[in-house]
């Protein structure tokens, strides 16, 4: 049976990583498959947004390092928002360095991102040392990569070989790599004729996704969930704008209204998917 016929329930036993488990779990739980991106530039929106979207999402993702005021307190604020409506945490780091440099971005700095983000992502351009760098914090807390094997964006140049080569990548690191960032599943892609993949079981989350837009003016380009989730077989559906909107006038019920609506939209596709 093809894996994107399975339930996200049934694909959590096949899963060892304890990130991937708990993800996969909690969007069984809470019947969601939607992460929203929080892009937005001040703790208080931050927490705002999230302690708004919270019951309908399974993940939250962060990009930390836009956020002005950001303080421990912050970390400590989402970590109980987290428990309080049971949904994972995912910093989009988007590491891309030699293995010393991302073991100690991962670890250190102001953000110290390893201690809290149970999953995190990587570039695959500098070769399977960025995953070995990142395993040495992240295999001990139990953390989960994802790897960008393709992006949103018009003219991406992570197309062809280099993502069959990131989909190698991740085969030859299951222990680490859960899954990809990618607008499709990438069942057997990359592998040679004589080698079985039956056992894989990448996560794939996929943003560009929007149901009132085709695209910004800077590249990014939007699918809405039921292409993305019953037409190109993704498992997360991640929306940002098409949430919150621009972010500098946060209508908070306008918030609620539109993370209810597309967390409906992704969890019809997904049981169209595994219905149909
Ligand atoms: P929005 O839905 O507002 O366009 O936001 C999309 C989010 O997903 C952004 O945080 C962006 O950094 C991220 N993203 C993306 O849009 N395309 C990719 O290929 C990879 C990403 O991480």
């Amino acid at each position: 049976m093809s894996l994107a016929k399975l339930s996200y329930a049934e694909r959590a036993k096949r899963h060892s990583n304890a990130s991937a488990r708990a993800l996969l779990e909690v969007m069984e739980r809470k019947k969601t498959n939607l992460c929203v991106s929080v892009d937005v530039t001040t703790k208080s929106e931050f927490l705002s947004v999230v302690d708004v979207v919270g019951p309908y999402i399974c993940l939250v993702k962060t990009h930390v390092d836009i956020i002005e005021d950001f303080d421990h307190d912050l970390i400590e604020k989402l970590r109980e928002l987290s428990v309080k409506y049971d949904f994972l945490i995912f910093e989009d780091r988007k590491f891309a360095d030699i293995g010393n440099t991302v073991a100690l971005q991962y670890s250190s700095g102001v953000h110290k991102i390893a201690s809290w983000s149970h999953i995190t992502n990587a570039h695959p351009v500098p070769g399977p040392s960025i995953i070995s760098g990142l395993a040495s914090v992240g295999v001990p807390l139990g953390r989960g990569l994802l790897l960008l094997a393709e992006m949103s964006t018009k003219g991406s140049l992570a197309t062809g070989s280099y993502t069959e080569e990131a989909v190698r990548m991740a085969r030859a690191n299951k222990n680490f790599v859960i899954g990809f960032i990618a607008q499709r599943r990438m069942d057997g892609v990359g592998a040679s004729p004589d080698e079985s993949t039956e056992e894989d079981d990448f996560l794939i989350l996929t943003p560009g996704v929007g149901l009132d837009s085709r695209g910004d003016s800077m590249g990014q380009q939007y699918r809405t969930p039921k292409e993305v989730i019953v037409d190109s077989g993704c498992d997360v559906i991640i929306v940002g704008r098409g949430i919150y909107g621009k972010g500098n006038n946060l209508d908070i019920q306008t918030v609620q209204a539109q993370a209810e609506r597309y967390r409906t939209e992704g969890w019809n596709a997904y049981q169209e998917r595994i219905k149909g």
